[in-house]
This record gives C-alpha cells, sequence and structure tokens, in this order.
C-alpha cells in the first residue's frame, strides 16, 4: 500500500533502496492550505478551530485526513519502535515522539519544498513527516543495511538530503547553530527557502541557542525556531530548569518575535507555521515558536518516568490527545463513517507492520561497512 506523503514532488533518498514500491501519493494541495477563509468561501466542507491567538483556523476535509493520517502513522510508527526495542531488536538509545505528532505535522503542512528540518534526538516523528519512508527509518534502528544511514547511526543519526532533513543531532542544542548555518546558505545562494530548527524546552538554556539568535537577527536569516516544548528534559519539569518559562519571549533581547501555540492542535500549529515561515521568507529575519506540547512515554526508553504522575499522564492523554481529538472531528464534522476512519486506520497500520518486518529481514551491514563512511 502506498505511504502517503505531504508534499507532491520530493524524491524518495537514494540511501533506502527498497523494492516493495512505496511511491509517493500527494497530500492536499498547497493551494487548499490557506488559514483564511478561503476555502470556506469556495463551498467546501471545513473544519474550524481557534487558535491560541484568537484567529480561526479552517481545514478542508482533505487537509483534516492528511494530518490525522500523517499523525497516526508517526504515533504507529513509534508504538511499533518500543515494541521492537522491548524485543531487543534495536539497541542504544530510542526516544519516542509520542504526544507530540501534531507539531511536526501542522508544521510540514506549513512549509513549502526545499524547506530543511534539522532536529534533536526525538526525531522519528520529524522525519516521517518529511516524507522519509518508514522502512528505512525502521530499518535504521534495527541497524540494517537499507536503514537511512546504512544501518551505522541508528535512532538519533539519520540524514536525508533529499527530503532536506539535517539529522537527527545527540548534543542537546547542537542543531541550533546548525539550523542557523543552514538559513545563511539559504541568504547566501537567495533560494527563498526557510530553515525549520526544532529543539526542547531544555535545550532553551543552552549557551549556543542564544549565539544563533543573535547571528540570525543580525543578519536576517530565514530562520524559524520551533520550541518543542513537551514540559519536562530528561527528568526536570521546565519549572525546576528555567527561569523564565514562556519560552516565546526568549528572543525578546535580540528583538525576535516569538509566540506560545497549543502544540497538541494540529490547525493551530499550521497557522502559527504559516505565520512564521512567511515572516522569514520575507527577509524579515528569524521567529520562534513555542510548541506547548507533552511526551507521554518517558524521556527514553529506560526511563522509568518517577518525575511525574501516572495522573498527569493520563489527563493529557484523555483531554489533549491530537490524534483523537482530529478523529472526533473528521466524524462530527466531516461527517465521515466509522468505517471511513478504520480504514485508514488500518492502511497505517499495514505501513508500519511491512516496515517492522523489513527492519527485522534485511540483512546487517557487511563487515567492511566499519571501514567506510568514516573519517580515518
Ligand atoms: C550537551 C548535552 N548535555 C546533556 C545531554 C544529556 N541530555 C540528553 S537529552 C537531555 C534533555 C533535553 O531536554 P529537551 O531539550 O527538553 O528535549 P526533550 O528530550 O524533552 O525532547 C539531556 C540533558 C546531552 N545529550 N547533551
Ligand atoms: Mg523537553
Amino acid at each position: 500500500m502506498a505511504e502517503k506523503k505531504p508534499t507532491t514532488s520530493r524524491k524518495r533518498s537514494s540511501g533506502t533502496s527498497r523494492s516493495s514500491g512505496t511511491s509517493r501519493t500527494s497530500g492536499p494541495s498547497r493551494s487548499s492550505r490557506s488559514t483564511k477563509s478561503a476555502d470556506a468561501k469556495s463551498g467546501e466542507k471545513t473544519s474550524t478551530a481557534k487558535s491560541m491567538t484568537g484567529e480561526t483556523v479552517h481545514f478542508t476535509r482533505d487537509e483534516d485526513v492528511y494530518a490525522y493520517r500523517e499523525m497516526l502513522l508517526v504515533r504507529r510508527f513509534e508504538e511499533k519502535a518500543g515494541q521492537l526495542y522491548g524485543m531487543g531488536l534495536i539497541g542504544g538509545f530510542c526516544h519516542l515522539y509520542i504526544g507530540q505528532e501534531a507539531v511536526v505535522v501542522g508544521m510540514q503542512m506549513a512549509l513549502k519544498e526545499g524547506d530543511q528540518i534539522i532536529t534533536g534526538y526525538r526525531d522519528h516523528g520529524h522525519m516521517i513527516a518529511c516524507g522519509m519512508e518508514s522502512k528505512g527509518v525502521m530499518a535504521e534502528l534495527t541497524g540494517r543495511r537499507s536503514g537511512y544511514s546504512k544501518g551505522k547511526g541508528g535512532s538519533m543519526h539519520m540524514f536525508s538530503v533529499d527530503k532536506n532533513f539535517y539529522g537527527g543531532h545527540g548534543i542537546v542544542g547542537a542543531q541550533v547553530p546548525l539550523g542557523t548555518g543552514l538559513a545563511f546558505a539559504n541568504k547566501y545562494r537567495e533560494n527563498g527557502s526557510v530553515s525549520i530548527t526544532y529543539f526542547g524546552d531544555g535545550a532553551a538554556n543552552q549557551g549556543q541557542v542564544y549565539e544563533s539568535f543573535n547571528m540570525a537577527k543580525l543578519w536576517s536569516l530565514p530562520v524559524v525556531y520551533v520550541i518543542e516544548n513537551n514540559k519536562y528534559g530528561m527528568g526536570t519539569s521546565v519549572e525546576r530548569a528555567s527561569s523564565t518559562t514562556n519560552l516565546s519571549h526568549r528572543g525578546a533581547s535580540f528583538e525576535i518575535p516569538g509566540e506560545q501555540v497549543d502544540g497538541m492542535e494540529v490547525h493551530a500549529v499550521r497557522a502559527a507555521g504559516e505565520r512564521a515561515i512567511a515572516h522569514a521568507r520575507e527577509g524579515k529575519g528569524p521567529y520562534i515558536l513555542e510548541m506547548l506540547t507533552y511526551r507521554y512515554r518517558g524521556h527514553s526508553m529506560s526511563d522509568p518516568a518517577k518525575y511525574r504522575t501516572r495522573d498527569e499522564v493520563n489527563k493529557m492523554r484523555t483531554e489533549r490527545d491530537p490524534i483523537e481529538h482530529l478523529r472526533s472531528r473528521l466524524i462530527e464534522e466531516h461527517k465521515m463513517s466509522e468505517d471511513e476512519v478504520k480504514k485508514i486506520d488500518k492502511e497505517v497500520r499495514d505501513i508500519i507492520n511491512e516496515a517492522a518486518e523489513f527492519a527485522q529481514s534485511d540483512p546487517e551491514p557487511d563487515p567492511s561497512e566499519l571501514w567506510t563512511d568514516v573519517v580515518r
């Protein structure tokens, strides 16, 4: 079954040769993704939501289906990765993105072909959302030769030039100067692209973030800094780690505008993403989006998560889950039947099962590969 992806013409990475043919089909056309009332005017049925800034955001049925499917793909991928990890098939660190899906999917709907994505180690969702294939990502997790880094990088070290995905970085905050450098290159080359640089609430206290902010503003670089505030950096809450907890203000002394966004609401994320990306693309310089989100699982697979209560997690899961919320919207506002929604669920499950089977049957890299792709 085809793995449906957001943008129409992004090619599959040559780093993952897979024979079982997962051809792309396009997501909803970009022209139909306006946050304004164009969809409503055209007479097409839309669903609406209010963002934190009070604006009304419209999604067409196609857009809601697309967002639901993509978020579910990320969730099921991560659940499967967690299972394979538990079976001992994935080694090393593994940081799951479960709960935060609306952030990457909403941002992906806001960006354009050519815009780059760079993030930290909680990166599987970013890869799936930007069009990298589940099989190649899963095979990398299990250390197989068709993985995106030929089985030699693992969870935190995958890249895809074709999809403009620049990693996957294990050092907290290290991607921020790199993402700023991507923006510098965009400006230098006058290519009109924007760098979407993701980092966490914990990383937001890193010194290199502020050196980057300074340069980005000084040179008006086209970069959107997306702070994924999931409330914790490992076992430390934002309140315990940060002197100021409204992270959208962190660019204030550099005169970088910022806003807080409901990161559990894909509509709000896309609307804010469009605003921020337009600002950067128009040459006005950097913009900060603080996504208020939550991770349901521990920091990594080895985290017993004793620093928060089960009730706290359950409350977010039951009251704020971005996927369940959109599922209700598909049924209540777009009048989709349970069977139609279940069909999407099954398609997604099939893709992930196929990826998991592939990741277990694909051979490991040849030992001679130990001597390739390294600086000697
Ligand atoms: C420079 C550096 N310091 C410390 C660590 C250990 N470490 C790994 S993740 C992490 C917490 C980061 O939290 P946050 O930025 O909020 O991201 P999240 O894990 O919540 O996505 C820390 C301290 C590291 N990898 N790199
Ligand atoms: Mg965090």
